[in-house]
This record gives structure tokens, C-alpha cells and sequence, in this order.
């Protein structure tokens, strides 16, 4: 597999030398200053290019162009943030970065509660808290409705939970779960993000299902004439969140859009994470049925809890079978070589990492750290090196 890294531009922490030594040989950026709706000019992202390209690394997947809000819901202006939408499109592609990751996730990227959770061995890492979840939901936000959402138990849990906390504390959860997350090109404050919630209140899963394949049909033919692959990113979590409709958080969701859109250009993202936070879903089962669509792969574990928690493991922790991710993915990447294909390597990045050593303390993207990832990089790497072995019958 192709050894990539998410860096988020010139301001990121973590430097593109810094990725280098990690061992990566690819680089998963996007203007994320340009992320607001118009389409991406071509000089923009040739400067980008050359900044990457001068650290003796390659800009092999754009992650994310955003989609607007308007285009989700089809209100306002989204036939010009189509249009916009297919000019960034031709900007890359022809810019010779041909992979394109994007979300459908309405309002909300992905979506923690807790940026800097004690792991049991030292070091800290992200994690989504159903309680914590419950009680901004229930009793900070006060949306309407959200009763209903939450089991009678959790609605106990969270508004105990609620009462222990401080002002402090609130805000702290309030800017984690709607202010602020790295790639989250647009923040709310809790009336924006309430006006949001307003604007989806009227919109079903199946509408913002036609939605999105009313777009795809729109975006697809240009990623075809131009060469591109678009990989949708699952929902993160992959389950409903403040009672809005989700529309990428299981096999079927993945199945029904392929179905609609079957055009090659038309593929995903498999993120182990996101998708690893709905116990539904079986990764391997996942890398096997949709192979042939997976133009990019997130490499993430997480560990579940019974009531919908969940916090991000090892990167061979958790509940996700990584090997056999991996070994899936492998599988296909052979049979992508015997066919000739030139997308036979697929670019995978390790997907977050832990907070640990030097980084505690450091300003840093959460879940993008450097030393987290690294680590994670190089146990992926190693998973690779035994499974290439194994296939080469080097090892039984
Ligand atoms: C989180 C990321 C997401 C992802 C977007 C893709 O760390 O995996 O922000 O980049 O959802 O569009």
C-alpha cells in the first residue's frame, strides 16, 4: 500500500519533513483556507503542489474538498457550489492529484467528546463519550426533540452527568463537539449550530440519501473526464448524532450509492475508524465487498462500549481486525496488478494517533500528532511487510 500522511498545510505543528521521516512517501492535504465554497484556483494549488513536491514528497489525495451545506440540503446557492464544487475538481486533477476525499456528514465533520482522554498505559487519546454526549445534547444545547433520541437510562446518566460539571467543563465539551476539530472547514457557535439543526429538521435520511447521489451525478462525470477518483468518507461516528440524519454509516448506505452511481470515479474512503464505531459493521466483510470502489483507506482502530462509547485504540488494538483489513486490501491490490490497472496501489494513511512522549504539551492538531502517528505508521507498515511475506509464501 501506498504510505501516506495528512498534513494540514504550511501552519500544521507537524512538518513535511516531519512526515518524511516518518516514512511516508505521500502527502493528503487540501486548501483548507480556500474551503468555504468557491472553486479552488489553479495557481493555488499548483503553490501547494511545489511546497510539497519541494520536500521531496508527492500530493497523491486531496482530503477534503468540502461540500457545502447547500449542496446537502439543495437549498440556497447550491447549483453554484456544484459548479464551484466541479471547478476544484478540474483544478487538482489537472494538477495531477487525482484522488479526492470528501464528505456527506450534515452540519458536522467528525465528532468527539473528549480531545485528550488517559489511556490505561500513559499517553491519551480521543474518544466519544455517549454520557457526555447526552448531557450537552440534553441539557446545554436543549435541542428540541432529543429526548426522544437518547434511551430513558442515558437521559438519567446524562443529567447527572450534567450536574457534575462546571462552566468550565461545558465549555470545554461545547467547543469540542461544535466549535472546533481539525478539518472542520466551517465551525458554529450554539445558535448557528441550532439555526443548522432548524435547516435539517425537515430533511429525511432518504431525502439527503437523493441528495447526495443527486450531486454525485452531477460531480461524477467530471471526475471521469478528468481522471479523478472521489472517495466519500464515512460518518464519524457512524451512527446518528443530534437527531441528524446520516447517510454513510453502514454497508447498506455504501451499497445503495455505489448502486446509484456506479461509475468507477464514484468510490470511497474506507476509514476503519468511523466505520468501527457502529458494532454493524464488519470491516474485513466491508474491505472485501466494496474493494473494487476503495480508491483511499483510513487505517484506525477504535474500542466500543456496550452504550455507544467509544475511544480511539493501538492502531492494531481495538475491535476492527486490522490484519485482516489489510490483508483484504492486499488482496485487491493484486488483482488490481494482474488487470494492469495503474491505480493498483492504494494510498492509505495511518488515521490518527495517540498523544504521547514529547507531543503532551505541544500544540498540536488533536488525533495529529506526530509521534502517535509515527507509531501507528510503522505498525501498519509492519502488518504490510508480514502480509506481502505471506502472500509471497515466505512465511505460513
Ligand atoms: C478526521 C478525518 C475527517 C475526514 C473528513 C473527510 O480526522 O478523518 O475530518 O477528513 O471527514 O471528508
Amino acid at each position: 500500500m501506498r504510505q501516506t500522511w495528512r498534513w494540514f498545510g504550511p501552519d500544521d505543528p507537524v512538518a513535511l519533513d516531519h512526515a518524511r521521516q516518518a516514512g511516508a512517501g505521500g502527502i493528503v492535504t487540501a486548501l483548507h483556507h480556500l474551503n468555504q465554497g468557491g472553486a479552488w484556483p489553479a495557481e493555488e494549488v499548483a503553490r501547494r503542489k511545489r511546497e510539497i513536491e519541494a520536500a521531496g514528497l508527492v500530493w497523491d489525495v486531496v482530503e477534503s474538498i468540502n461540500v457545502a451545506e447547500d449542496i446537502k440540503t439543495r437549498t440556497g446557492a447550491w447549483k453554484e457550489r456544484i459548479e464551484d464544487y466541479k471547478g476544484s475538481i478540474r483544478a487538482v486533477a489537472r494538477a495531477g492529484v487525482r484522488i479526492i476525499c470528501y464528505n456527506f456528514m450534515a452540519i458536522t465533520d467528525w465528532t468527539r467528546t473528549d480531545l485528550a482522554w488517559k489511556l490505561p498505559g500513559g499517553g491519551y487519546a480521543l474518544r466519544f463519550d455517549a454520557a457526555d454526549f447526552a448531557a450537552y445534547d440534553l441539557f446545554v444545547l436543549k435541542r428540541r426533540g432529543a429526548e426522544a433520541d437518547h434511551a430513558p437510562g442515558m437521559v438519567k446518566r446524562a443529567e447527572a452527568r450534567f450536574r457534575e460539571m462546571s462552566e468550565g467543563d461545558v465549555g470545554k465539551l461545547e467547543a469540542v463537539l461544535i466549535d472546533w476539530l481539525p478539518a472542520r472547514e466551517v465551525v458554529y457557535g450554539r445558535d448557528g449550530f441550532r439555526r443548522m439543526l432548524d435547516v435539517y429538521a425537515g430533511i429525511s435520511r432518504e431525502e439527503l440519501r437523493e441528495n447526495l447521489i443527486a450531486f454525485l451525478r452531477e460531480i461524477t462525470p467530471v471526475a471521469e473526464e478528468e481522471g479523478a477518483l472521489l472517495c466519500i468518507h464515512p460518518d464519524d461516528p457512524s451512527f446518528p448524532i443530534f437527531g441528524l440524519p446520516r447517510v454513510m454509516s453502514e454497508a447498506e448506505d455504501v451499497r445503495a450509492v455505489l448502486a446509484a452511481v456506479p461509475e468507477r470515479a464514484c468510490g470511497l474512503t474506507l476509514c476503519t475508524g468511523a466505520f468501527g464505531s457502529n458494532p454493524k459493521n464488519d470491516l474485513v466483510a466491508m474491505a472485501k465487498e466494496f474493494a473494487r470502489k476503495i480508491h483511499f483507506v483510513h487505517l484506525r482502530n477504535v474500542t466500543r462500549e456496550p452504550d455507544g462509547s467509544f475511544y480511539e485504540a493501538d492502531h492494531l488494538g481495538g475491535d476492527v481486525d486490522m490484519v485482516g483489513v489489510v490483508a483484504a486490501l492486499m488482496e485487491e491490490e493484486a488483482r488490481r496488478r494482474a488487470e494492469g490497472r495503474e491505480d493498483h496501489e492504494l494510498p492509505m494513511r495511518p488515521d490518527h494517533g495517540h498523544l504521547l512522549i514529547d507531543d503532551i504539551g505541544k500544540t498540536v492538531n488533536p488525533g495529529y500528532s506526530c509521534i502517535g502517528r509515527l507509531k501507528g505508521l510503522a505498525e501498519l507498515r509492519g502488518v504490510m511487510a508480514a502480509v506481502a511475506a505471506a502472500r509471497a509464501g515466505r512465511i505460513s
